[in-house]
């Protein structure tokens, strides 16, 4: 009989788009997502989801994010959406035009959502949003709040509590292009935890939005091999409300404190210790507070911890900054 195939959770590289691209020994390429200006090579990998963003990489860090499993991978596409899966997990890239990103985010989460099922993939459990224009008014509202009416509804059509069964989720602005988003959907237990400093996004009140934003702060996801938490984009946010205004070094301190409180939910953590443990992604509104920013981190995050800085907007006109990331909770099938 064959040995069984190492199972095991998805796992995420940054590395630079000058080289070649390579799969290390014993993994699978799950997609590839590009920061920046797409390069020539990204047609070398003609079958894997690829997502191509245009959101500037700060600090001249590796601008490629690789996403591999050790679980043996299938491509295919439908509705437009491409995606690769394993025994364990689901990853998927959608793109479509974002003139209208109400009715635009209704159909792409409709058909991500049944795609999900027809494929007997599990629950979705991490959505990357990202579109054009997010804080521009359309019609008397923020593209941002259209944005979350079209997901609210195809996910309550769709059979969702809107509560008790949200993925994490990020949701950032870009300077032109498409609304593309980016999801895992996995097999195995997908666990909601929320942040004791916030109010549930799904529960802010209507002064930020005809319908609430629908994500949860992180999810904890456990599959053969292993359990990570996926961590939502997180903001200088208490209660509901924005706070050090105006200040990206106070936000960053703010959301610091926010990302400890979440790790203790789930008692991982302290934050300082992760190293290898844990990657972040750092969206940044002005690229003039790159430089403050990162020394924030730098006084905090172990300098192992690999974090990406891109310019992004954030979807508050008050907050500056957002810090997204996935932490390995049991240190088997990934690197740390
Ligand atoms: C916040 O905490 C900041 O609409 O999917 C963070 C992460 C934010 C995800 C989303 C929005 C989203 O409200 C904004």
């Amino acid at each position: 009989m064959l040995a069984r195939l190492p199972g095991g959770l998805p796992r995420q590289l940054y590395v630079s788009a000058r080289d070649p691209l390579r799969v290390p020994e014993g993994l699978h390429l799950l997609g590839v997502i590009e920061h920046g200006t797409a390069t020539a090579e990204m047609a070398a990998i003609d079958e894997a989801p690829v997502a191509s963003l245009p959101m500037a990489v700060l600090g001249g860090g590796p601008g490629r994010e690789v996403w591999l499993t050790p679980s043996r991978v299938s491509y295919g596409e439908s509705a437009g959406i491409r995606y690769a899966r394993s025994e364990e997990v689901l990853f998927g890239v959608a793109h479509c035009p974002a003139e209208e990103p109400g009715p635009a985010a209704y159909r792409v989460y409709r058909d991500i959502i049944a795609l999900t099922r027809r494929l007997e993939a599990g629950p979705l459990f991490r959505l990357w949003n990202y579109f054009p224009g997010i804080n521009q008014e359309q019609g008397g509202l923020e593209r941002y709040r259209h944005f979350c009416a079209g997901r609210y509804e195809a996910l309550a059509e769709s059979g969702y509590s809107l509560a008790e069964d949200l993925p994490a989720a990020s949701a950032i602005g870009t300077g032109h292009g498409a609304l593309s988003i980016i999801f895992l959907a996995g097999r195995g237990t997908a666990t909601q935890i929320e942040n004791p400093r916030q109010i549930s996004a799904f529960r802010y009140p209507p002064k930020y939005g005809p319908r609430s934003p629908s994500f949860s702060r992180a999810i904890r996801f456990e599959t053969t091999g292993g359990a990570g938490l996926f961590i939502s984009g997180t903001a200088s946010i208490l209660g509901h409300e924005t706070v050090q205004r105006g200040d990206p070094v106070g936000q960053c301190e703010t959301t610091l404190d926010n990302l400890r409180a979440l790790l203790a939910q789930v008692g991982a953590g302290p934050l300082e210790t992760l190293g290898r443990c844990a990657s972040w992604k750092v969206y940044l509104r002005h690229a003039k507070d790159f430089a403050a920013v990162r020394d924030c981190l730098g006084r905090v995050l172990d300098p192992t911890s690999p974090v990406l800085f891109l310019a992004g907007d954030i979807c508050r006109e008050s907050l500056l900054l957002e810090i997204e990331g996935i932490v390995n909770l049991r240190g088997k099938s990934w690197q740390c």
